[in-house]
């Protein structure tokens, strides 16, 4: 079979589009003149990039349509990921690679007096997530091509994604990221691909378990936007469907009167709200009923699209869940099931029992946090008034559930009030994690550690009732964006020694391990590291005005700022530090270079106040002549993929220091060891699986374990006891509280002195303290010797070839969706 091109049929003909210098040429005055409709001798790099897009994007078409025809022709199952957030960031340099047309490209534009890495800087990132949790769902996406998964992604189109950080005087201040200015060009709007998603009105005609008619509710419409996921190294791409929301009243306005006209336009304007913007991960966050418009939308809209999809190939539902599988990414799209419920129940006229078992075989979820005040409830009150149906569908589910459980256990009142859908005790509020778990034929966490405590602790009962439903899959990151992209030096120097082929083996890496005692090749790693150390600084030097020393020690904390992530304790030891190069101003101290990046949720008084005092500390130190090169200390503002695909080559040393037991896995700590960064860290999330992989011997683990912590809060936490037991704890904690960052105001951090001392210190930073100050001394030992660093650098590098997220994405695939990958030629 030919897959390369689109087949011809007679008469059909069009541009295939070559890949040569002279035909990138061509295209990209074609599509500067004709598309963008620019006359080249006025075109601003903004319009070659739009052209460049352009011409990529033409390449990556043609295999969609191949890869989208073999699905259908070779009846795959479909595996469907839905996710209220992706953050893909840039997608120009990705499509370069996955084409391996960036030498073409750079040069093509070199022709006409452009630059490829200017022109891509200027390509906004694509920020429709908040964290991890979105950036794995981009990391899937790329995999899934990569493996030939036949995935979908679908999520929600916002307007307005994350929020843009700047920083006034010191503190976070949020502006809207409207990142559509300027179109996107990697999107195809769908305009004939709407479904309408109801919402309010009541129930008629209901019968228990049977189906009935929802009536009277106002609508939306969701209109389907599709972006390509190209793979690497095949053929196969996917589908990125993202939901817009529309007015029915478009359709309303032309019968207008006078009196109606405004009110009309103001009714539009509300139901296209619920697409407008992306919510921050921040469960304090008011106009929380949006957010439920929202995972609704998204959900109905998706499910409609799959079983119409579904039904242009089979005429009854027996297949279906041989042919979809759906997969939950946290509870935010759980409500898909009692979608599904509904449409196969109340619309197509099956009855309960098979439409439950169809639904038991297609969902599978994701849990990525164990922390209470994370889970999402929502009061029954808000569901049965938005979404009357759905109310009843769980008030079945729980009916039935409850009833086979007190037969199986014997009517034990204390466990059905623990296991209910329903939580009764602040309010009624449902339970969505329970939804999910009860309805999933799989329920995984994302690293060993969290889903051994998910099965100990939040699902504990469901999981000595459904032994096998709970499983592990750690965490990955692709090694196409995290290495390949974001590290051309090291990449290359890879590509010279163990061949191109880690791209899609990340195993590959092992190679490097007998290399680590080769010195020419420590040589050329210290060199790569160094070029990024040099680039980064530049940035830094440009945007902050902050000159640094490539040769200190780079230390890295780039995440959201959370008080379990503890950047807090990083700033301990800064401030430590300071204090120690002041007492001792003709020791030896290592030099450092401290790097923060990190939004905090705009509602998150603490996490705001942790910026403000980064900030201040950095002032105060980076003006100290006393201190001078030895340490700098770095807050880079708006922390994005595209930032971190610049800082994270450039680390030395990976903060990953979370309270053992809260950080469900992280990603970050991956892409900095794929970087050669050490790290320093608790065992905590995939840190316990980066020490086993990279050696214990290469790692700086200090700290509690998650087993002691839990002790420790058992047996009465005293905080203030380790702070008048420690001198150097004690002068960093006095100096914060008595203003000497803030003279202006000198109690600006009282209250931080005081959630630490006197109010529990919820995350045990001064029970790690001494323990975390140990561990950065050895940390300066090493640096101090910089083969014996570099040597440590390359083994972590060795180690990381699980950590790709092909490696997950094989393991979903197998063991959770049973999906065969569609066959497609290798390129
Ligand atoms: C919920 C309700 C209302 C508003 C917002 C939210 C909300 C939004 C986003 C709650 C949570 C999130 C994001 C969570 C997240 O990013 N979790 C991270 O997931 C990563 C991928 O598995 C893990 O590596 C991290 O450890 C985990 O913190």
């Amino acid at each position: 079979m030919q897959f390369t091109t689109i087949p011809p049929s007679p008469g059909f003909e069009y541009d295939h589009p070559d890949r040569s210098v002279a035909a990138f040429k061509r295209a990209l005055a074609n599509k500067l003149i004709y598309a963008a409709g620019r006359d080249p001798v006025s075109a601003r790099p903004e319009d070659w990039l739009h052209a460049a897009q352009l011409v990529v994007r033409d390449q990556l078409v043609e295999r969609w349509m191949a890869t989208t025809r073999a699905q259908y022709e070779q009846d795959v199952k479909r595996v469907y990921y839905l996710s209220m957030e992706f953050l893909i960031g840039r997608t120009f340099t990705n499509a370069l690679l996955a084409l391996e047309v960036q030498d073409t490209m750079r040069i093509a534009l070199a022709d006409f007096g452009v630059s490829l890495e200017d022109i891509a800087n200027l390509e906004p990132d694509a920020a429709l997530g908040n964290g991890g949790l979105g950036r794995l769902a981009a990391c899937f996406l790329d995999s899934m091509a990569t493996l030939g998964v036949p995935g979908f992604g679908y999520g929600i189109r916002y307007e307005y994604g994350m929020f843009r950080q700047t920083v006034v005087n010191g503190e976070q201040v949020e502006v809207p990221d409207y990142w559509l200015t300027h179109g996107y060009p990697w999107e195809f709007p769908r305009h004939e691909v709407t479904y309408r998603v109801r919402f309010g009105g009541r129930v008629e005609a209901r019968r228990e378990y049977g189906a009935a008619r929802w009536v009277d509710t106002h609508d939306v419409l969701a209109m389907a936007y599709d972006s390509i996921v190209p793979g690497y190294g095949t053929q196969a791409t996917n589908t990125l469907r993202l939901w817009s929301a529309r007015a029915t009243e478009e359709i309303d306005l032309s019968a207008f009167n006078r009196g109606s006209y405004m009110a009309a336009v103001e009714r539009k304007n509300h139901s296209e709200n619920v697409s407008r913007v992306l919510y921050p991960d921040d469960s304090t966050e008011p106009g929380r009923e949006l957010r439920l418009h929202q995972e609704y939308f998204f959900c109905s809209a998706s499910v409609q699209d799959m079983l119409h999809r579904y039904l242009r190939t089979h005429d009854s539902f027996d297949l279906l869940a041989e042919r979809i599988s759906i997969h939950l990414n946290d509870t935010h799209p759980v409500l898909a099931v009692p979608e599904l419920l509904r449409l196969l129940v109340d619309e197509h006229g099956l009855d309960w029992d098979t439409a439950w078992g169809h639904a038991q075989r297609i969902f599978s979820y994701t849990n990525h946090t164990l922390m209470h005040e994370a889970l999402e409830t929502w009061p029954v009150e808000m569901l049965g008034r938005v979404l009357p149906r759905h109310l009843q569908i769980i008030f079945d589910i729980n009916a039935r559930f409850l009833a086979d459980l007190a037969q199986a256990t014997g009517h034990d009142v204390g466990l059905m009030r623990r296991m209910s859908l329903i939580d009764e005790s602040d309010g009624r509020r449902v339970r969505m994690a329970y939804l999910a778990v009860l309805v999933s034929h799989s329920v995984n966490g994302v690293s060993a550690l969290h889903s051994d405590l998910m099965t100990q602790s939040i699902f504990a009962d469901f999981a000595r009732l459904y032994p096998g439903r709970f499983n592990n899959k750690t965490n990955g990151v692709t090694p196409r964006r995290w290495l390949a992209q974001a590290n051309p030096p090291l990449a290359a120097l890879l590509d010279q020694r163990i061949g191109r082929g880690w791209r899609r083996d990340l195993s590959q890496l092992e190679a490097l391990r007998h290399m680590a005692a080769q010195p020419v090749f420590v040589q050329a790693f210290r060199r790569a590291k160094h070029r990024n150390k040099a680039r980064l600084a530049q940035w830094v030097q440009a945007h902050l005005g902050i000159a640094l020393d490539t040769a200190a020690l780079f230390d890295v904390q780039v995440k959201r700022i959370h008080e379990y992530k503890r950047q807090l304790l990083n700033l301990l030891h800064v401030v430590a530090r300071y204090q120690r190069i002041l007492a001792d101003p003709d020791g030896r101290h290592v030099p450092r270079v401290v790097v923060f990046a990190g939004k905090a949720a705009s509602a998150y008084a603490m996490a705001k106040l942790i910026i403000r005092l980064i900030h201040d500390v950095a002032a105060v130190v980076n003006a100290d002549a006393r201190v001078g090169d030895r340490l700098k200390v770095v807050f880079i503002p708006n922390y994005s993929v595209s930032l971190a695909e610049t800082i994270i080559p450039a680390a030395d040393l990976s903060e990953q220091i979370s309270t053992a037991g809260t950080e469900a896995s992280g990603t970050g700590n991956m892409k900095l060891a794929l970087s050669g960064a050490l790290t320093i860290g608790t065992l905590d999330g995939a840190n316990v699986e980066i020490r086993e992989n990279v050696g214990a011997d290469n790692i700086f683990i200090f700290g509690n374990t998650a087993a002691e912590v839990e002790n420790i809060r058992a047996s009465g936490y005293q905080p203030r006891l380790l702070y008048q037991a420690n001198p150097v704890l004690q002068q960093v904690l006095d100096a914060i509280r008595d203003g000497a960052f803030s003279p202006g105001e000198p109690a600006r951090y009282q209250q931080i002195f005081d959630t630490l001392v006197d109010w529990g210190d919820k995350y045990l930073l001064l029970a790690d303290f001494a323990s975390y100050l140990q561990a950065q001394e050895r940390v300066d030992a090493l640096y101090r010797d910089p083969d014996a660093w570099t040597r440590k650098a390359i083994l972590n590098v060795a180690g990381m070839g699980p950590f790709s997220s092909d490696r997950t994405i094989a393991q979903y695939a197998d063991e959770i969706w049973h999906s065969k990958p569609v066959l497609l030629p290798r390129i």
